[in-house]
């Protein structure tokens, strides 16, 4: 697997530092370049640079990147060094010159900074976010024991929450089932000082099932081919990964890209770099031992002779025995707990509890609802675990990097593509936002001349899904309120409420047979995605019963415990919080954590859909770039301004670049900016003054003042030292 590693290669580079960006039938290396804004010209500059392995080509700010499913030789330490302190424009677009511009800003300005990445499913997120790292760390860590210790945590982060937190689906060999947002926080001449790790929502159905072709998580294979013979019988885990249900399901064990082995190594190595002791290691080979036999444990049906019903037994009493040795749990409590519910009868003084057998479909979803959080409790512990380790809750300077799943469709969609896909909708809106709405906005509220750009504007769509109290979401919430209520029902409901929605179509709505018995189709932004309904309501309401809470409180093992507290007496009485809605208030705190940082977007585009090196496949390409909406990012980018500033703030950067200006200066910073550029001979079509800014078109102009800055510096800093010493 690709994504464990990211060790430097320290071989020869092939980003030179050069002035000369193109050559005439490579491309230009930004889209704003081009001589005609059309669909066709933005892709055949695309597939251009694609082809002649010029992956990554820039809309302004925005990196666009084109994956190309092959090793590429542009990520040595030769190329960090080369883009390391440099200007954008002075070297080949390279995703190492955003990463350089925003720790560049992050330092001149003191501000926090956030590189969003987005994409669709296998078009690159994961491995942006890790090369982004990778020059972060490498540039920022100086000669200082705690730097340098604190950016290997940092790195190591990643292999170790790629094992737990990505699996092979059918779009992508190493696929992110967990949203990640990375802090790298820094002191203030910029040394790493730490990290703080945010997830969101881990596909945890992923544990017990999913579809044909795809894979469990990374970890369990590699736990399986990478632990030692004792350690593996000491587990009773001597058996071919076949032998569990868990894993053979889907019929896929191996994969021709991914090495299990090496992968584990990985894993275990970043296990103690961050840490992690031999008795939390142990600890966790036991609970993912104990999901697999978990997973092997079938139900039979007994006659109950005291009730005259039916109850069921477990069948297979050696996966039982494993399960509960792993857990260091007593066998005949997890037995009782998959087999029986405990139901509080009465109120007050009245109040009994009595023990209700299950049917066998009750107890395969109580044994499944164990093993998912298992696997969901030690994922989040890891997370805190790891967050123990590098978080610095000093205040400092951060550089958030956002890596979340990308938009998906497979053939059936659940409950998790639904969150998948929002919050995909949610941070395209953000772009939106950011990128097109409120520039063309600011123009306006700035009094700059301004004709509006049309765009697609997913917003109806996030609404949809998310709106209180009338939204996919609190509708779902509602139905699993209501003890009548089914997936049915709820369908029945939404249909009720959004037929005429432009977004939303049902079988009932269009008498199209494509949209099946039991689904819904969402107009995504990225394309129409049809869900089906079934297991909605249960996902939603995430219930893990008591019993089986109780019977892992009993184990032995200080870290099983842990996993499962007790409900605080004052939470007894609040009704648990949806799954659905949690994911909804996390991900809008993510965008307001998001929109109070400077943002850098990376726009990651799937070349093909077979993960062929070489290929790129056009159509794919122009449904990406038409649903991204770079045409209309490069029309704002193009009649708009790379820069905007405020006088106070512009004025005060550059007054030592004119004797009009300095050392002193009398008027306003507004006359202070034009005497600065009028002293400097910037023609006039090249800014324009607004109510509170200036605005100037080409990045090159602030290059310029900005090198001549640099130049100035050790001038005024020897001036400065002399008027000093003449006062002393
Ligand atoms: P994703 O993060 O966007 O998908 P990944 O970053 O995992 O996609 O990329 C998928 C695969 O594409 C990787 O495993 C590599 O094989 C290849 N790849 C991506 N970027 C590069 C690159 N710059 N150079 C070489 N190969 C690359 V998902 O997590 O499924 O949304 O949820
Ligand atoms: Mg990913």
């Amino acid at each position: 697997m690709s994504g464990a590693k990211i060790s430097l290669d320290k071989t020869k580079s092939t980003t030179k530092k050069t002035k000369t960006m193109y050559k005439k039938g490579e491309g230009v290396p930004d889209f704003v370049l081009l001589n005609q804004i059309t669909e066709n010209d933005f892709l055949e500059n695309l597939i251009t640079r694609h082809k002649s392995d010029q992956i990554y080509t820039y809309i302004g700010d925005v990196v666009i990147s084109s994956n190309p499913f092959k090793k590429m030789n542009i990520y040595n330490e030769s190329d960090i060094k080369n883009y390391n302190g440099r200007y954008k424009y002075e070297m080949p677009p390279h995703i190492y010159a955003l990463a350089n511009d925003a720790y560049r800003a992050m330092r001149q300005n003191q501000e926090k900074q956030c590189v969003i990445i987005s994409g669709e499913s296998g078009a690159g997120k994961t491995e942006a976010s890790k090369k982004i790292m990778q020059f972060l760390t490498f540039v920022s860590k100086n000669q200082s024991d705690r730097g340098d210790k604190i950016a290997k945590m940092l790195l190591e982060s990643n292999p170790l929450l790629e094992a737990f937190g990505n699996a092979k689906t059918l779009r992508n060999d190493n696929s992110s089932r967990f949203g990640k947002y990375m802090e790298m926080q820094f002191d203030y001449v910029g040394t790493p000082s730490g990290g703080k790790i945010t997830n969101y929502l881990l596909e945890k159905s992923r544990v017990v099932g999913r579809a044909q072709g795809e894979r469990n998580f990374h970890i369990f294979y590699q736990m399986l081919k990478g632990l030692n013979q004792a350690k593996l019988t000491e587990l009773g885990l001597n058996a071919s990964a076949t032998s569990f249900n868990y894993l053979k399901n889907s019929t896929c064990i191996d994969v021709a890209t991914i090495d299990d082995v090496a992968d584990f190594k990985a894993v275990v190595k970043a296990m103690e770099t961050l840490g992690l002791k031999d008795e939390d290691q142990n600890s966790i080979w036991r609970i993912l031992a104990s999901i697999l036999h978990i997973g092997n444990i079938t139900f039979k049906e007994l006659p109950d002779q005291t009730v005259g019903t039916s109850s069921v037994g477990v069948v297979d009493q050696k996966s039982l025995a494993s399960a509960a040795a792993c857990l260091k749990t007593d066998v005949g409590t997890l037995s009782r707990s998959l087999t029986y519910r405990s139901i509080n009868t009465g109120v007050g003084k009245r109040c009994s509890v009595i023990s209700v057998p299950l049917d066998n479909e009750q107890a395969v979803f109580s044994r499944d609802a164990l093993a998912k959080a298992l696997y969901e409790r030690l994922f989040q512990w890891l997370v805190g675990k790891i967050n123990q380790q590098i978080n610095n809750p000093e205040k400092g300077l951060v550089i958030g990097i956002l890596d979340i799943y990308g938009f998906e469709v497979f053939e059936k969609n659940s409950f998790e593509q639904l969150n998948i896909n929002y919050c995909n909708e949610k941070l395209q809106q953000l772009f939106i936002e950011l990128t097109l709405k409120s520039e063309q906005a600011e123009y306006k509220n700035e009094g700059i001349e301004w004709k509006d750009i049309d765009y697609f504007n997913n917003k109806p769509i996030c609404d949809l899904i998310e709106k209180r109290p009338i939204g996919l979401i609190s509708l779902l919430d509602e139905a699993c309120l209501i003890a009548k209520s089914t997936d049915q029902t709820y369908l029945q409901n939404i249909q009720n409420n959004f037929d005429k929605h432009e977004y939303f179509q049902s079988y009932q709505s269009t008498r199209d047979r494509s949209i099946g018995d039991g689904c819904f189709r969402l107009k995504h932004y990225a394309g129409d995605v049809t869900y089906n309904v079934g297991g909605f309501l249960e996902k939603n309401k995430d219930t893990l019963f008591g019993d089986l809470i109780t019977s892992m409180q009993m184990s032995k093992d200080p870290l099983i415990c842990s996993l499962f507290p007790s409900p605080k007496p004052e939470d007894s009485k609040k009704r648990p919080e949806t799954a659905g809605s949690q994911f909804r208030t996390a991900i809008n705190s993510l965008i307001s954590t998001l929109l109070a940082c400077s943002p850098h977007y990376v726009r990651c585009i799937k070349s093909n859909d077979n993960k062929q090196a070489g290929v790129i496949d056009e159509e794919r390409v122009r449904h990406q770039v038409r649903y991204l909406g770079l045409l209309e990012n490069v029309r704002v980018r193009r009649a708009g301004f790379a820069n905007r500033q405020t006088y106070q703030r512009f004025s005060q950067r550059y007054k030592m670049l004119t004797k009009e200006t300095w050392p002193t200066f009398k008027g306003n910073p507004r006359q202070a900016t034009e005497a600065i550029l009028k002293a400097h001979n910037i023609p006039k079509e090249e800014f324009r003054m607004g109510k509170t800014k200036v605005f100037i078109r080409s990045p090159t102009t602030l290059f310029y003042f900005e090198e001549k800055r640099e130049a100035e510096l050790p001038r005024i800093a020897t001036l400065i030292q002399k008027t000093w010493r003449g006062h002393c």
